[in-house]
């Protein structure tokens, strides 16, 4: 295990009640900046026709662009003026859509809050309020720990669930811990909804519902609701959604902000043509594996449950939106195994996958059937840390309709408790992952 390395200084933007007048300086900055004001050229959303294999997609990608749904001839990508330009010389019809939707009732912005229209949406200073409600709520089950700060110097926190009093029965060994992540990128606000509906099930259910209990008893559940704060609140600033995806970071020698967290974790980062080098691109990687501080405070989080030398997180569900999927390891091949991924890893992860995505009615496949990505949270914690760790990627599907990456706050409700029973299933198989292929006795004695 790694201990964790201090991080040299740098520069803190302040913020919540620290620095009111300060505050109020980077807000007007905040709402004057046109969403392009820090990139040499603005991102939009497109409509490509054509790409239809995942090789085809991984090219697309490869311009720097983000692949955002992915339908049966065509995908959905943002990208900047340039980078459709190179997807256009590919062959590709290329249309732009709709930006995102206005949902300001027509009334006047607050910044840093959501549109009046989608007002059940939490920001993060909302969303911090949550849990500590939750954990006030439950004090005896729920605590909340602060395992680090963001680029901006927001808290990232981690909520831990469990009943200590208990144990599965006939054990004296540590009980097994999961892990549930979201809000990677910026725009996925409904990710956030998530994590908070199950601080909320994982509470007020408890000693009511017989699964939601044994869970509670059997388990740790740590629950991270927010890992890029600052992408989440700029993408909100000016009371108009800015698609923002990465976190932000400044790049030397670039005008162009963010790395994005989900290309820059410490398992093949870079390898694979499934992220770029590049400032300005969406899926930019960083200059080093963790060099996003998010990603750092997650990966030592994470790391810091090896305990006597194992880990003690089995399982993760990392929220993403949209497309409705159910995703598992690897993103940097294509291969079904490889080094580090046997024939009953892949089964036991498509088995239970399969099973997940039964309850939810969203799609079960391997990350890279879609287009191949590298530095992605579930291939570090299946490929260093040996957690089965899933992607899910929520509400709305891929062929349009459902608002994109902006559902309305409506739908909250219906689509964070759809992956009830999905999140209660990994939890169950948590302890032996391999049971789901019959092989208990071959890998948890
Ligand atoms: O590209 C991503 O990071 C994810 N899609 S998103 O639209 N939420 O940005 C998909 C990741 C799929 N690959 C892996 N999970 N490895
Ligand atoms: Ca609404
Ligand atoms: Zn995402």
């Amino acid at each position: 295990m790694r201990p964790p390395t201090p991080r040299s200084p740098r520069r803190r933007v302040p913020h919540g009640r620290l620095a009111t007048a300060a505050t109020a300086v980077v807000l007007a900055l905040a709402m004057a900046a046109p969403a392009s004001s820090d990139t040499a050229e603005r991102s939009r959303s497109y409509e490509v026709t054509g790409p239809r294999t995942a090789a085809q997609r991984t090219a697309v990608a490869a311009t720097g662009a983000s692949v955002d749904a992915v339908r049966p001839g065509s995908v959905v990508i943002t990208a900047d003026a340039a980078q459709a330009e190179r997807v256009r010389r590919m062959g590709y019809a290329v249309r732009v859509l709709p930006g995102p939707p206005d949902r300001s009732d027509g009334r006047k912005a607050t910044p840093f809050d959501f549109p009046p229209a989608d007002a059940k949406y939490h920001n993060y200073k909302e969303a911090m309020a949550e849990v500590d409600a939750n954990v006030a709520a439950h004090p005896s089950l729920m605590s909340k720990q602060v395992i680090g700060t963001s680029y901006e110097g927001r808290d990232i926190v981690a909520v831990k669930i469990t009943n200590a009093a208990k144990k599965p029965p006939g054990t004296t060994a540590a009980k097994p811990e999961v892990l549930f992540t979201a809000h990677q990128h910026a725009r996925e606000h409904l990710t956030v909804e998530m994590a908070l509906y199950l601080l909320k099930e994982f509470g007020s259910q408890y000693g009511k519902d017989a699964r939601v209990t044994k869970m509670v008893d059997e388990r740790v559940i740590w629950v991270v609701p927010d890992v890029n704060p600052d992408g989440g609140e700029y993408d909100i600033a000016t009371g108009s959604y800015r698609s923002w995806r990465k976190n932000r970071q400044p790049n030397a020698g670039s005008s162009a902000r963010g790395t994005d967290p989900n290309r820059n974790w410490d398992h093949k980062w870079g390898c694979c043509g499934g992220s770029s080098g590049s400032p300005g691109s969406q899926t930019y990687r960083g200059t080093a594996p963790e060099s996003a501080p998010e990603v750092k405070v997650v990966a030592d989080f994470v790391r810091s449950r090896i305990v006597g030398g194992k880990q003690q997180i089995k399982a993760a569900i990392d929220f993403h939106t949209y497309s409705e999927l159910v995703l598992w390891p690897f993103g940097w091949t294509s291969s079904d195994t490889a080094p580090g991924m046997t024939k009953d890893d892949r089964d036991a992860f498509a088995t239970v996958g399969t099973s997940m995505a039964a309850s939810n009615r969203y799609t079960p496949e391997q990350s890279s059937d879609l287009y191949i990505t590298d530095g992605s949270i579930d291939d570090w914690l299946w490929g260093n840390q040996k957690i089965f760790a899933y992607t899910f990627e929520m509400y709305p599907g891929p062929s349009g309709g459902g608002g994109g990456f902006y559902p309305p706050d409506e739908v909250i409700d219906r689509e964070t408790a759809r992956n009830r029973d999905a999140v209660l299933q990994l939890l169950e198989n948590a302890d032996c992952m391999y049971r789901s292929i019959g092989k208990e006795a071959q890998y948890c004695r």
